[in-house]
């Protein structure tokens, strides 16, 4: 198996660190974003929205999006289980990181895609909407300080154990901190109390 990656992207990310909990081992293929390698006639065969991380298959096929990618990594190998085992748990999981790719990583996306190191990257290749960062950026602030309070009461973001919501969680926030200008303040101890448990474990380092 070949997973389609890029040092530093959050989504990759996320499969890397699903992966490292499972304690499986795949390839990886580095695709050059910043050279545009992702939109090549040959990479969009494998995923037509242009876009990694890819799972490749032995058999050729290809699995794109993050979660359809654990997904098909927790068929295959169900433990630990990180979606839910029972029915109350795959509800609060799916919800939970629901939550935080809608409400969190795409606010964060918008703050990236018209922040300053894109407009460096893209170099005039698309227009960016300053006012768009500017609301996004108050809706991932927001979004942290309610995330906290969730933190107050419980020790996880989901189900009250570790799950893929942390994941998500924890690689939306690492890329905010480090590649969007967004780190979470300082005060919100539960978020940060939540952020150290999540980052010690081995799998962070993927
Ligand atoms: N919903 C997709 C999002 C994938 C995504 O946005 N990947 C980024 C890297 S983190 C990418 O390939 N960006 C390249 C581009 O948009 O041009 C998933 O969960 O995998």
């Amino acid at each position: 198996m070949k997973l389609y990656d890029f040092p530093g992207a959050p989504n990759p990310r996320r499969v890397r660190m699903f992966l490292a909990e499972k304690d499986v081992s795949v390839e990886l293929v580095n695709v050059d974003l910043a050279g545009g390698e992702h939109r090549s006639a040959e990479f969009l065969k494998k995923n037509p929205s242009a876009k990694i991380p890819v799972l490749e298959l032995d058999d050729g096929t290809c699995i794109a999006e993050s979660v359809a990618i654990c997904r098909y990594i927790e068929a295959e190998h169900p433990l630990p289980n990180l979606f839910g085992a029972t029915a109350v748990e795959l509800g609060l999981v799916e919800m939970g990181n629901r939550h935080i790719e809608l409400e969190l990583l795409s606010q964060i996306g918008i703050s990236w895609v018209n922040g300053p190191i894109v407009a460096r990257m893209a170099a005039g290749r698309f227009s960016q909407i300053p006012e768009a960062k500017v609301q996004s950026d108050e809706r991932v602030r927001s979004y942290y300080a309610r995330l906290n309070k969730e933190l107050e009461a419980t020790q996880y973001v989901a189900a009250s154990r570790f799950s893929i919501a942390d994941i998500t969680a924890l690689i939306a926030i690492d890329f905010a901190s480090a590649m969007v200008d967004l780190k979470p303040e300082p005060e919100l101890a539960a978020l940060w109390r939540w952020h150290k448990l999540v980052s010690s474990r081995p799998s962070a380092q993927a």
